[in-house]
């Protein structure tokens, strides 16, 4: 039996931070493909839009008005998903039929007044007002007794749903901790209490070691295709330090961070020149008031295109039925997007 080539061979990698497993078909990414697809034309976007409900001073699809504000801006969602005093209780007269009442706070964060800007396109001293912020948010949404965690996130672009593209993200937090993050919980607590580091900190050791899937890096944060990447060009952004959530980085480290969604941002929109969709969030420690050492600060980016600005990779039958596959190994995804431009496409 010949050794087994990553670059050639159909095989399944394993994903240490979720203890799943996702299928790579390598040989599949050089099968025919018809065409190449000229990018969108670029969008021209007025920098306020009278007709956006994000924009200052306009009003929402709840009636409420928005402050003319300058800076970033959070705002309670009109339309939660969560509600603060929904009645605990449970549902179990059956144990085939359990149900639980659930509470939550769901805001909404405006990143930049400007319609027309996105974070690859501002500036990074504005993107460091977006972090500061979610480290506020964590703080203050988790600072309730009842909220166990709290999900930052973005939804960018029309195809993953986002409706309105002034840049905006969201939070909803729970009393529970949702599927990802308890499984993220089990296999982190179990690496650490094997190894007494935290998994991420090893991990991004052999990664800075090996050299192939890291996409950008400064003083304290590294940018990276992970090992068991689903999504094509599915990035993960982790803290150099162990730290465990937001409200811990220092100012250092905030602006470092700044420094690296301005840089991932803009290789994004630069690998198919358009304006990059995913939906990206922050996974931080739980705000239950437990201890949890073994977490290590990270967001991920998961973008569906795969080949164009309109080819998107499909999660249908086999990944809806039995696990998630990719063809393009992770390190070929990594190094397109190394190598790309730090100069936003739009300004070259
Ligand atoms: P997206 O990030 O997926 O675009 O969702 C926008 C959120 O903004 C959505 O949760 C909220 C919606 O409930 N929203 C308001 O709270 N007020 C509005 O006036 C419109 C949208
Ligand atoms: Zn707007």
């Amino acid at each position: 039996m010949p050794n087994l080539n990553l670059n050639e061979h159909p095989h399944r990698r394993f994903n240490p931070l979720t203890n799943e497993w996702i299928l790579v078909s390598p040989h599949r990414a050089k099968r025919p493909w018809r065409g190449q697809v000229e990018p969108p034309p670029p969008e021209v976007r007025p920098a306020y839009d009278p007709t956006c409900y994000l924009c200052p001073g306009n009003k929402r699809v709840g009636g409420q008005v928005n402050p003319v504000y300058t800076t970033t801006y959070v705002f309670d969602n009109d339309f939660p998903a969560l509600l603060r005093d929904t009645p605990a209780t449970e549902l179990a007269d059956h144990p085939l039929f359990r149900a639980q009442g659930d509470r939550g706070i769901c805001r909404v964060i405006c990143f930049s007044p400007r319609h027309d800007l996105t974070l690859a396109l501002m500036e990074t001293a504005d993107i460091r007002r977006v972090v500061d912020t979610w480290a506020e948010q964590t703080l203050d949404i988790g600072g309730h007794d009842f909220i166990g965690y709290v999900q930052i996130f973005e939804n960018k672009g029309e195809m993953m749903g986002c409706s309105d593209p002034h840049p905006h993200g969201q939070i909803w937090s729970t009393t529970w901790m949702p599927r990802e993050i308890a499984k993220e919980i089990a296999a982190q607590r179990d690496y650490f209490d094997a190894h007494g580091v935290t998994l991420l900190a090893d991990y991004l050791a052999e990664e800075q070691r090996r050299q192939e899937r890291i996409v950008y890096a400064n003083e304290h944060w590294t940018a990276l295709v992970p090992f068991w990447a689903t999504w094509p060009f599915e990035t993960l952004l982790v803290s150099n330090r162990p730290a465990r959530s937001l409200p811990d980085l220092d100012s250092g480290e905030r602006d470092a961070l700044a420094d690296g969604i301005h840089h991932l941002t803009v290789r994004y929109d630069n690998l198919f020149l358009m304006s990059f969709p995913y939906s990206m969030g922050w996974h931080q420690q739980p705000t239950d008031g437990a201890d949890y050492p073994y977490w290590h600060l990270h967001a991920h980016y998961y973008p569906p295109l795969l080949r164009s600005a309109t080819i998107k990779k499909f999660m249908v039958g086999y990944e809806l039925l039995a696990t998630p596959q990719r063809d393009i190994p992770a390190e070929q995804a990594a190094a397109r997007l190394r190598d790309l431009s730090d100069l936003h496409y739009s300004r070259a």
